[in-house]
């Protein structure tokens, strides 16, 4: 006898935004909508990222970006694919843009009476992309911030990390997802191909609050401060019971890199250097949103001292050093930090 079997019901991301678009205190849609506008950019970004290896689409552009780092031609594809579809999609007022050094105003007729800024690194990891290895895409929404009107000013941006509305990355792997936060949770979607549609794969993403995995570029580790080094000297200790030795693992992309400590539970750490005080990444696209995500999934990020969505953010591309992922994990490295500065003290 035939006995049927209920399909499992597919969730779209475009289908999940707008469920859980109540969610949301100014639930008029514009959040929904702009949470769509970069889903579809992320797809046709996927679309090169996958052909990268087929076409001459990768390789150097020839020019530097603000940070004197080489730009890939990918990079600057991407970012005009989210500049276009946040552009034409009406609800952003600006964008922060790693691949841009000043403020992108959007000036178009359907966006002047939009509310929200984004600030996004529209392909983070570029050292791997013309070797086939994980990259990402970081964003990260604010409201503009109460009683500002007019042409859009770097004080919208200005925002610590703890009034983002919404903060997600897109990490384009063995396979594709795209992982979101709106302050209710973390929800991750992968993209089938088969039908062109991210769909809810990872409902309530939570970070185990300890791991045995440690990132960090060991390369630079004459240049770390004593803390750091007292941290990973303590994950590299025998210790069966703590499960340590840890494992090291660094892919350099750190969309990537954080994706997988999410999953198996880890941390993520770029400190300041001797080099750079302020460590690499970027407060506002790169560590603000991450930071968001890891803290809704139970996670935690610190600069070492202090919380970084509480960082006050002063210069659209400022740095700040990130201890990210699993809150035990990131408590000991504050605790090693905090006992080699009393050691000089
Ligand atoms: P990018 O935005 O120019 O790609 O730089 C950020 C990247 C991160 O994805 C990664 O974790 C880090 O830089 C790697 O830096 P390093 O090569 O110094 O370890
Ligand atoms: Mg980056």
């Amino acid at each position: 006898m035939f006995t049927h079997q209920p399909t499992k019901r597919f969730i779209t991301l475009g289908q999940f935004i707008i469920e859980r678009q109540s969610d949301f205190q100014y639930a008029k849609g514009e959040l929904s909508r702009l949470l769509r506008d970069i889903g579809i950019a992320s797809k046709i970004v996927n679309r090169e990222v996958n052909k990268a290896g087929l076409v001459d689409i990768i390789g150097d552009f020839g020019v530097t970006n603000i940070q004197g780092e080489d730009v890939k031609k990918l990079d600057v594809y991407a970012n005009e694919q989210f500049i276009n579809a946040l552009r034409s999609g009406g609800e952003c007022l600006a964008i922060a843009s790693e691949e841009n050094e000043d403020l992108v105003d959007i000036e178009s007729e359907v966006s002047k009476n939009a509310n929200y800024v984004v600030c996004i690194d529209p392909l983070d990891g570029s050292s791997n992309i013309d070797v086939n290895v994980n990259i990402g895409t970081i964003f990260s929404i604010y409201r503009r911030k109460e009683g500002m009107t007019g042409p859009t000013r770097l004080e919208d941006f200005m925002q610590k990390g703890t009034e983002q509305v919404a903060a997600g990355y897109v990490i384009y792997g063995s396979s594709t997802m795209m992982v979101y936060t709106t302050g209710k949770g973390v929800n991750g979607f992968t993209l089938d191909p088969s039908i062109g549609e991210f769909c809810l794969s990872h409902p309530d993403m939570k970070i185990p609050e300890d791991g045995s995995i440690y990132s960090i570029n060991e390369g630079n580790y004459a240049h770390f401060p004593r803390g750091v080094k007292d941290y990973i000297k303590f994950c590299q200790v025998d210790d069966k019971a703590t499960n340590r030795p840890y494992s090291t693992r660094y892919i350099g992309s750190l969309v990537a890199d954080f994706h997988r400590n999410m999953i198996k539970g880890g941390i993520y750490i770029y400190p300041s250097t001797g080099k750079s005080p302020n460590g690499k990444l970027r407060l506002l696209y790169e560590c603000n949103p991450l930071a968001f995500i890891a803290e809704q999934a139970g996670g935690v990020a610190s600069n070492g001292v202090k919380r970084i969505l509480e960082l006050q953010p002063e210069a659209l591309h400022q740095r700040t050093p990130l201890f990210i992922g699993s809150k035990k994990m990131v408590a000991k490295a504050e605790e090693l930090l905090r006992n080699a500065v009393e050691k000089v003290v």
